[in-house]
């Protein structure tokens, strides 16, 4: 598993050589224009990267999760926040394929594994975050529809994208009465908030997502009613090890600026890079992102085998890679002196895009909780 084979090479490859020619030579133009280059992510898609673990009946990719953190690794490279998006293009598209009915896998699935279509993933809304069971937004049986009402707050793609896989309340209080649905963006009652301004993540907007007498076929509901809950947490623990893998990427990326800069950057008449002191830095940093690299991919098997313990791995591999990656690539910084606050240089824009990372897709105390639950097994 630790000693990649040729075929997982040129998948590894085949994501760096797009994150090196589209992504790295854009992505500080993008962070500043607040520009999400959705003509770069349809160029995805016929590498295989709208639907890596996807079945191929569908235009998938048929590939493991562990073939997909080394993926993310690759793209976040080049840009974290555009990978982190197609992580969650990823992880809508899973879902849709892994609960979805034939006539939905049929509907929707070409179009978002060929990125024509692109998806967002909405969970969280104004009142509702890290306590997703406790959700508001309602749909209610109309006929052959579900008439939604409601808000989800900090979408990722919102506004751009074209399909929207959204949790809201068939159902009693709790995570047994929340179903999963399949919304297009076009459909009427559905309005979206103003681009937040945010630290990261500029190149992908992030908008609230209203719902108002929005009308949706009942041939859209994903899973059976009841089921949604469970459907957004399975789809979660993929996500988790793409986040936590594009965190691993960008701090890499940090990581591998840092050293011909102190090789070249002269101090007290010799190269920093001599300094004790700083290469014991380096030292660490390329242990810390080795020890979460590690353990990604040790959740990573456990997601594709199925194993007992996957949601526990996925939960540990989230928390240590991210609150790594982040570390890492602020050491980066730090070791770039004035330069490294500098917009040029690259590094605050991976700082301040990886931050996030500490935050979404269940934040790191979220993560603490459900390890916690693991051990105590309460
Ligand atoms: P809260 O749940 O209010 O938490 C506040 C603080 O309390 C946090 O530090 C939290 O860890 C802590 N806390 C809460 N409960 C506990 C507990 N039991 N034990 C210990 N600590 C606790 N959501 C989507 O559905 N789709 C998206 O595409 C999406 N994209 C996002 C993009 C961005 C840029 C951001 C910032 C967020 C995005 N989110 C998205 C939302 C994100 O998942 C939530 O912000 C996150 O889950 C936390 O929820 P909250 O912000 O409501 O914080
Ligand atoms: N994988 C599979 N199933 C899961 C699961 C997981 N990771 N987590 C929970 N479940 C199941 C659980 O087994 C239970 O099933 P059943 O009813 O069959 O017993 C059901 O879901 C309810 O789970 P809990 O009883 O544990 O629910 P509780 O409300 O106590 O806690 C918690 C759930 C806190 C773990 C969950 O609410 C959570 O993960 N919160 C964080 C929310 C989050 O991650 N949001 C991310 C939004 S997306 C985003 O940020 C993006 C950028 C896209």
């Amino acid at each position: 598993m630790f000693i990649l084979d040729e075929d997982e090479k040129a998948i590894r490859d085949t994501a760096r050589g797009f994150a090196d020619e589209f992504l790295a030579p854009n992505a500080l133009e993008w962070d500043e224009q607040k520009h999400f280059p959705v003509d770069v992510l349809r160029k995805a898609g016929p590498l295989g990267l709208g639907g890596i673990y996807v079945r191929e009946d569908v235009g998938g990719s048929g590939l493991r999760r562990l073939d997909a953190v080394r993926v993310f690794e690759q793209l976040a490279t080049g840009c974290p926040a555009i990978a982190a998006y197609i992580s969650i293009h990823n992880m809508a598209t899973w879902m849709i394929d892994s609960y979805g009915d034939a006539a939905q896998r049929d509907r929707w699935l070409p179009g978002l594994t060929s990125m024509e279509l692109l998806a967002s993933y909405a969970l969280t809304e104004p009142g509702v975050g890290s306590d997703a069971a406790a959700l508001s937004t309602k749909a209610v049986r109309d006929g052959d529809d579900y008439i939604l009402n409601g808000a989800k707050q900090f979408i990722s793609g919102a506004g751009a994208t074209d399909v929207y896989v959204v949790m809201a309340r068939t159902g009693t209080a709790g995570a047994r009465g929340i179903s999963a649905f399949i919304v297009p963006a076009e459909t009427p009652g559905i309005s979206f908030g103003a681009n937040e301004r945010k630290m990261g993540w500029h190149a992908q907007p992030t908008r609230q997502v209203i719902f108002e007498d929005a009308r949706v076929p009942a041939a859209n509901l994903l899973g059976a009613e009841g089921e949604g809950f469970r459907i957004a947490m399975n789809g979660l623990n993929g996500g988790r090890l793409n986040i936590a893998a594009c965190s691993v990427g960008g701090a890499q990326a940090a990581l591998d600026k840092t050293v011909p800069y102190l090789a070249q950057r002269e101090a007290f008449g010799s190269a920093l890079v001599q300094n004790e002191a700083l290469r014991f830095q380096l030292a660490d940093m390329r242990t810390e992102l080795e020890a979460a690299r590690t353990l990604l991919w040790r959740a990573a098997a456990a997601l594709d085998a199925d194993a007992p313990d996957k949601v526990e791995l996925c939960a540990m591999a989230k928390r240590f890679a991210t609150d790594a990656g982040f570390e890492v690539a602020n050491k980066a910084l730090q070791l770039h002196g004035g330069y490294g606050y500098l917009a040029e240089y690259g590094l605050e824009k991976i700082v301040r895009d990886l931050r996030v990372h500490q935050i979404l897709e269940g934040t790191n105390e979220i993560m603490r909780v459900v390890v916690a639950r693991s051990v105590v097994g309460a």
